[in-house]
């Protein structure tokens, strides 16, 4: 009997081992306060794990990554903690690097500032299905946020403030605010973003052959040279929507652009069917609109104060109920300071509260909003 007994206890305990073995690796929700804990927690990050991130100004020296995808159902989630203010800086990484890199899909990160790259801040690479919810990419050596690669699809970048972003070594002709480069993939979404003062664009669609929405979004100041580099190359355009012969009909709507050096709006030799409309392009050094080549679609637009002119456009260009077509009249504009667009944004993360550029027409122009 009491050989039986053991026996009978023995692979009890082996049972219950056997059960207890599948339980998860790492807890679902992690909670770091140093750069160490950080990168190893992006890094060992699986489905469904969640990064809390204590406010401070975390320094890595290496550039944080992960190639591990979540899933829609359960996405990894990289954000701060609370409501605690949360910075990465680049400036004790190696230059080149980026601060922030995703090859992965369904991740959600949200309320960090990524700042100081030696090169570009962020950049997601073949993403699927991820969320940015309110970012900040500043002051960085290249474009402050990037998707890039064949399988980029339905990613949202919510709110997301860039600006600042310089790369000396090409003069600023390379770094925009957004830049949606050299892929492909549907159901990309840029919403509420505030891209300023970067050297290049605020943002940049080159080569990318699929449509990307772009939404309540600003982009001012873009391509002025703010260094005092004597060779400076930025090209300053709002939206730069095509680029490498690709033909392909992104849309714009509800979005500005000013005081950018070069055109508030263009299709950069994308010949597509380019939709834009109710948005707002106020004193650009170049056009407002400049497209000479695709067959855009413009309804709806205000342009104001432009160096070169309110538009250009070409004879495949269907432009309807813009300020510049005729019997169309221009409203006024209740502020023409930007001072307010700099100020903080609400607590959900929406654009500050402005009148700046607002008319009160419920038919033309941006609501900038
Ligand atoms: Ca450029
Ligand atoms: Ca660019």
């Amino acid at each position: 009997m009491r050989s039986m007994r053991n026996v009978l206890a023995a692979s009890t305990v082996a049972a219950v081992g056997l059960v207890l073995l599948p339980a998860p690796a790492f807890a679902a929700t992690v909670v770091v306060s140093n750069v160490t804990d950080l990168t190893s927690a992006i890094k060992n990050a699986s489905a469904g794990t969640v990064i809390q991130v204590r406010g401070g100004t975390y320094y890595p020296t290496a550039t944080l990554q992960s190639t591990v995808n979540g899933t829609s159902s359960s996405p990894v989630t990289l954000t701060a903690y609370g409501s605690e203010v949360v910075k990465i800086s680049g400036s004790s990484l190696p230059s080149g690097s980026w601060i922030f890199k995703l090859t992965a899909d369904y991740w959600n990160v949200s309320n960090i500032t990524f700042s100081d790259s030696p090169d570009s801040a962020v950049v997601c690479q073949s993403c699927t299905g991820t969320n940015w919810n309110n970012i900040k990419t500043i002051n960085g050596g290249d474009s402050g946020f990037t998707l890039t690669g064949d399988g980029t699809a339905n990613n949202t970048i919510k709110n997301i403030d860039a600006y600042g972003n310089y790369d000396a070594a090409a003069h600023g002709e390379n770094a925009d605010g957004v830049a949606i480069k050299f892929g492909s993939g549907s159901g990309n979404l840029v919403t509420g973003a505030r891209l300023y003062n970067n050297s290049d664009d605020g943002i940049d669609l080159w080569s990318f052959s699929s449509p990307v929405t772009i939404e309540h979004t600003w982009s001012f100041g873009n391509g002025q040279n703010r260094w005092g580099d004597s060779a400076f190359a930025g090209d300053g355009n709002g939206y730069k929507l095509g680029g490498d012969g690709e033909t392909v009909a992104h849309v714009v709507n509800n979005s500005a652009a000013w005081d950018n050096e070069g055109n508030g709006f263009t299709e950069n030799s994308n010949k597509g069917a380019i939709v834009i409309n109710r948005t707002t392009a106020y004193a650009n050094g170049n056009w407002g609109y400049y497209f000479s080549t695709s067959s855009a679609r413009l309804g709806k637009n205000l342009a104001v104060g432009n160096g070169s002119g309110s538009v250009t456009k070409g004879s495949s260009v269907v432009s309807a109920g813009n300020n510049w077509d005729s019997g169309i009249s221009t409203p006024a504009f209740v502020s023409t300071n930007a001072a307010t667009t700099y100020n903080a944004r609400s607590s959900s993360g929406t654009l500050p509260a402005t009148t700046f550029l607002t008319t009160g027409s419920s038919t033309i122009g941006a609501t900038m909003n």
